[in-house]
């Protein structure tokens, strides 16, 4: 056997022997690569006489050719070889349900939902939505609204205070959203139709309180607005907002500072099945807000002449009545941002309240 003949069959034996294509493509290196063994045997085609160049030379070439398309369809079986196992390992299982979308998995916070209901409500009856900072001074969350300085009222509150800044001023985590109405009194000429969503803060805190609470209030100031107002509009809301046709509510005299007279309002239910209370029916009574004609000392602290305005608001806390409504035991779990929770309470986002969809459905 020539030295040719010796090396083809070894070199066909490695492109036979090559597993995969990386092992194919170092027998190609090692053949026909800048350095490989036929490479090296074509650069002594330069020293050979004219004879030998045509027998040997043809035969060195004559090698080279079949040494290259063998590892070229070896190279392509491999390949071949190759994506067929991965499509065997890589099998996609187009039974499986796709996972939902975001806007499918998200859900609306109970305490949103029930502030989206309420806007809904009062959108539909000519309000508009009022916001005011969080943080407060002594003067928007007390003074204007009537607690005047020593006042018990101000200690019953248990008000976070901040630190005297440099001018001495104390500022205040609001202990209600009633600053905002001062606010919208001073900035808006009536008549004023407001409603004041948002987030109010007071030191107290077990399974039916949190340091941090949310509350809507009401603000309604014309020349000749009454507590009959106040009464149709707050039995519409309630209708409304349990979603029953009919409710039956008790106005009891109370005392706030910042509205005279005042009132708490009950209305009547049934708690004698379980966690959720059924509204417009029953023999109990569930105190559920605040309300009252506003003080003149509060539209004079608006700018507004008592002799010519008078208006009525109300205030009511939206976490026990979400609990309620939807029949959740603990406060607590609603400031847990436990996903569990969310989802098992939580409301569908695309599903949002209207009137005429219905609330909470
Ligand atoms: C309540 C109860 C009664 C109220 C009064 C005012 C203001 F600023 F207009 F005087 N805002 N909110 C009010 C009245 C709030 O919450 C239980």
């Amino acid at each position: 056997m020539s030295d040719l003949e010796a090396l083809k069959e070894n070199l066909l034996a490695e492109v036979t022997g090559a597993g995969d294509e990386a092992a194919i493509e170092a027998v190609r290196v090692n053949a026909l690569g800048k350095k490989g063994s036929i490479s090296e045997l074509l650069k002594t085609l330069g020293t050979m006489s004219p004879e030998e160049r045509q027998t040997r030379g043809a035969a060195i070439n004559a090698l080279k050719n079949d040494v290259f398309a063998a590892i070229s369809a070896r190279k392509s079986d491999l390949k071949d070889a190759a994506i067929a196992a991965r499509l065997a390992r890589e099998t996609v299982d187009i039974s499986l349900p796709v996972r939902a979308s975001p806007a499918e998995r998200g859900r609306i916070h109970p305490i949103s939902q029930i502030i989206d209901e309420i806007t809904a409500i009062f959108a539909d009856m000519g309000f508009s939505i009022a916001e005011g900072p969080d943080i407060e001074t002594d003067y928007y969350n007390f003074t204007a609204l009537n607690f005047p300085d020593g006042h018990p009222a101000r200690e019953m509150h248990d008000t976070f205070f901040f630190n005297p800044d440099a001018n001495g001023e104390r500022k205040v985590l609001r202990t209600h959203t009633s600053p905002v109405q001062i606010r919208t009194m001073e900035a808006q000429k009536p008549p004023i139709r407001i409603i004041i969503p948002g987030k109010t803060y007071r030191q107290d805190s077990d399974a039916t309180h949190s340091p941090m609470f949310h509350q809507v209030e009401g603000l309604v100031v014309d020349t000749k607005s009454n507590v009959a107002h106040m009464r149709w509009i707050l039995e519409e809301f309630c209708k409304a907002f349990f979603e029953v046709d009919d409710v039956t509510m008790r106005f009891r005299p109370s005392f706030f500072p910042f509205t005279e007279p005042s009132f708490e309002v009950d209305i009547q239910c049934d708690r004698s099945s379980g966690p959720i209370v059924k509204f417009g029916e029953g023999t109990d009574w569930m105190e559920i807000l605040g309300c009252g004609m506003v003080h003149p000392n509060v539209l004079r602290a608006g700018g507004l002449d008592p002799d010519v305005y008078q208006g009525f608001a109300w205030g009511m806390g939206l976490d026990r009545i979400a609990m309620l409504k939807y029949g959740m035991p603990d406060l607590r779990n609603f400031f847990d941002a436990d996903v569990r929770w969310m989802s098992h309470y939580g409301f569908r986002p695309l599903d949002m309240p209207t009137l005429f969809g219905g609330l909470s459905t």
